[in-house]
């Protein structure tokens, strides 16, 4: 599971003569408990790695709890918020704005997991992960294949399904973002809606109702070989992505 990692740092022994030393790093976002609920912005900090995480729109915050993140934008004048501990689309005065959080780390690495909860396939809820180096991804439960008669119609930039199968649930293992230190990342809600004539025969698309951010985990690569490390790395993205799809196909 982890070959990309052994790749990676082969890659820049060979570049630089030298071994890497990576280290791991698990970010969860679970408990109520967490100091930084209700505030807009928070830092977390493990192994002696902090991530930095802002809720948006302005006047939202961040909701820890045992599901995950949400966002809370009921303190936001005019807007309406679903649910206080959930990504959701707002309604009222910001209706169909997205609610997202904005992150970044304090030293360069590559995002290898990403753990959320709640994406459903029936009513084409997803996540929108803009990355510093590697594009948009527009990450969708891998059962609307299930939905659809063909998924590649989907309009949205890098289409990424999420792994279904036993325990692991709307999780992605096995991925390569790079990052260098304070590169920010923006992780957004949104609902797709499919053109009908795309249905499978007989499907009722249900009405979305929000999801959450579990956590992530992330290999930190320690200076001078990251800037190596993070140029490699780029040439890997766009071929996991192919591979991601094959396997949910
Ligand atoms: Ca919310
Ligand atoms: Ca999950
Ligand atoms: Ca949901």
């Amino acid at each position: 599971m982890r070959w990309y990692v052994t790749l990676l740092a082969l890659t820049a022994f060979q570049a630089i003569g030298q071994p890497i030393a990576a280290q791991a790093a698990t970010f969860r976002f679970e408990s109520s408990a967490d100091p930084a609920n209700g505030q807009a912005v928070a830092a977390k900090s493990v192994e002696g790695r902090t991530m930095s995480i802002a809720a948006s729109p302005a006047g939202a915050v961040l909701d820890f709890r045992l599901g995950g993140l949400g966002v809370n934008s009921r303190g936001i004048d005019g807007a309406t918020d679903p649910e206080i501990d959930k990504f959701n689309l707002l309604g009222g005065g910001l209706a169909d704005e997205s609610e997202s959080i904005q992150f970044s780390f304090d030293a360069p690495g590559v995002i290898t997991t990403l753990d959320f909860d709640g994406v459903k396939d029936e009513s084409f809820e997803f996540f929108q992960l803009t990355t510093p180096r590697s594009g948009v991804w527009s990450i969708f439960d891998s059962q609307i294949g299930l939905r659809l008669i063909d998924i590649t119609l989907i309009d949205e930039p890098n289409l990424t399904l999420l792994t279904e199968a036993g325990s692991p649930d709307d999780d992605l293992f096995g991925i390569a973002i790079p990052f260098a230190a304070g590169e920010v990342f923006t992780l957004t809600y949104r609902e797709y809606a499919p053109d009908p004539s795309n249905y499978q025969p007989g499907f009722v698309p249900e009405a979305p109702n929000g999801a959450r951010f579990q956590g992530l985990e992330v290999t930190f690569v320690p200076e001078p070989s990251a800037g190596l490390l993070l140029a490699s790395v780029g040439g890997f993205v766009a071929a996991l992505s192919r591979r991601r799809l094959r396997r949910n196909a």
